[in-house]
């Protein structure tokens, strides 16, 4: 479980040190495997915060290259949002200093240094962020960190047999972004957790840098989902299966009142027109967690084992929360992106990664939004292959896939979008509070070799 952090409080603001530094994890018995953490050797604590707290975050970086930290989801000004242009070169500290404005909810934070976020990531800079209201309180769902309440951050590896971490070597990682045959689950393989209360609330980060699951339990035992990305739905949904990309969250409450072993599993699909990865092996497990047949690869991803005398848990209430509703007519402006991967292979400029035909550009400002307006998004991926698509600074709304109203699980808040080869999705998004005609923040594909390739784009606030 990772160590929860709720700050150093100095007067009225909570103060949060982190340091980036290089170690040595074992993944393995007997094997220490180079990586790189927050505070730690691989990954970081997760940071406890209240909603409507001024925090700051100081960044120390100890590693030997440029790094950055983004708080994916939270909306701060775009100064202290972490992005390549928030370079923190090695032996300087960065300090952000904002006041955390979310929904109670699973947010994350997590390298995005320029054109260096896939290899930083993956060697392990990233950590979750619990959100609490203003309060304290998480909400009447299971909430005690660690017993009825645990975060999930899901990413697949590939190592050597010397242990190593292996790291995107040739163009078909690019390509397809890094995929790994071994699954860590909070920088663990295969954890089983001991269950002590009737309901289980899990938080779901897919924090893999290319790899898309359908997360489902192997007695295809139903869940409820009561959060996505940036808060609570508005009811919980009832479901057996919830897919994530590369960024996405989901929170769900798991029934374990029968005091039978639940194995949830992580079903990876391959990316490419939306279907599952081709296996050749037979139906075994492979040297971490994974397995491969017809089906697709199948990855292990928490054994949930009951007590056999479990404490009883609050009813999972009917309505968690109202959201405003989803109001197209508010929006002035609509903006098209369009997802492209090239076919000429080419890293740079156009045949590359590109969106509407343009590869990322430090110093371009690809759009210009007005403050306090509203506007549609209508993104269109017009690759092979499915690409997640995250926006910084808003937790927008799905108005439409293709057309039709979003499935009711995905009419919550949003900062990340899966669009299948040839999906188009419109997305609301409302721009709020903080103008800054200089400093960008960015909007680009999750899968994190696509975004170093240059899938990614800028757009200022302007007053
Ligand atoms: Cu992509």
């Amino acid at each position: 479980m990772p160590v929860l952090y709720a700050g150093q409080k100095n007067g009225a603001i909570t103060e949060y040190d982190l340091t980036l530094q290089s170690g040595r994890t074992a993944f393995f018995d007997n094997q220490f495997t180079p990586t790189i953490g927050i505070n730690q050797s691989y990954l970081g604590p997760t940071l406890d915060m209240v909603n409507g707290a001024d925090v700051r975050m100081s960044v120390t970086n100890t590693l030997e290259e440029d790094a950055t930290l983004h708080w994916h989801g939270f909306h701060v000004p775009a100064r202290y949002d972490g992005t390549p242009h928030q370079r923190i070169a090695p032996g300087e500290t960065w300090t952000a200093q904002f006041q955390v404005r979310q929904k109670p909810s699973l947010f994350w934070y997590h390298s995005h240094a320029h054109r260096r976020a896939g290899p930083q990531v993956y060697h392990g800079l990233a950590g979750p962020i619990i959100v609490r209201d203003d309060e304290g309180r998480t909400d009447s769902l299971p909430h005690e960190y660690g017993i009825d309440d645990v975060p999930l951050i899901v990413q697949d590896r590939a190592f050597g047999s010397d242990g190593r971490l292996i790291y995107a070597r040739s163009m078909h990682d690019i390509m397809m972004g890094m995929r790994g045959d071994t699954l860590l689950v909070n920088g663990v393989i295969d954890p089983a957790f001991e269950c002590q209360t009737e309901l289980l609330r899990l938080r779901l980060l897919n924090g893999s840098n290319a790899r898309i699951y359908d997360f489902e339990f192997e007695t295809q035992q139903s869940f409820l989902m009561t959060g996505s990305d940036g808060g609570h739905l508005e009811a919980p949904v009832r479901m057996s299966r919830i897919r994530l990309s590369p960024g996405e969250r989901a929170e769900i409450v798991v029934d374990a009142s029968h005091g039978v072993p639940l194995q949830l599993l992580a079903r990876s699909l391959s990316g490419e027109m939306g279907m599952m990865d081709g296996g050749m092996m037979g139906g075994r497990w492979g040297r971490g967690n994974s397995r491969r047949s017809s089906e697709g690869s199948v990855f292990k991803v928490l054994l949930i084992v009951p007590n056999e005398q479990l404490r009883p848990s609050t009813a999972t209430p009917a309505k968690l929360t109202t959201l405003p509703a989803i109001d197209p007519s508010k929006a002035v402006k609509t903006r098209r992106f369009v997802l492209e991967m090239g076919m000429g292979m080419g890293m740079r400029g156009r045949g590359g990664f590109t969106i509407n035909g343009k590869s990322m550009d430090m110093a371009r400002i690809d759009e210009r939004v007005k403050l306090d307006t509203t506007e549609i998004w209508e993104v269109e991926n017009a690759s092979m292959m499915a690409h997640p698509f995250h926006v910084h600074d808003v937790q927008f709304r799905i108005l439409d896939r293709n057309g039709r109203p979003p499935p009711e699980h995905e009419m919550g808040l949003k900062d990340t979008v899966l669009l299948s080869s040839r999906e188009r999705v419109r997305l609301l998004l409302s721009f709020k509070d903080y103008a800054d005609s200089d400093t960008p923040y960015m909007y680009h594909c999750h899968i994190l070799e696509h975004e170093d390739a240059g899938m990614m784009g800028q757009f200022v606030i302007e007053a």
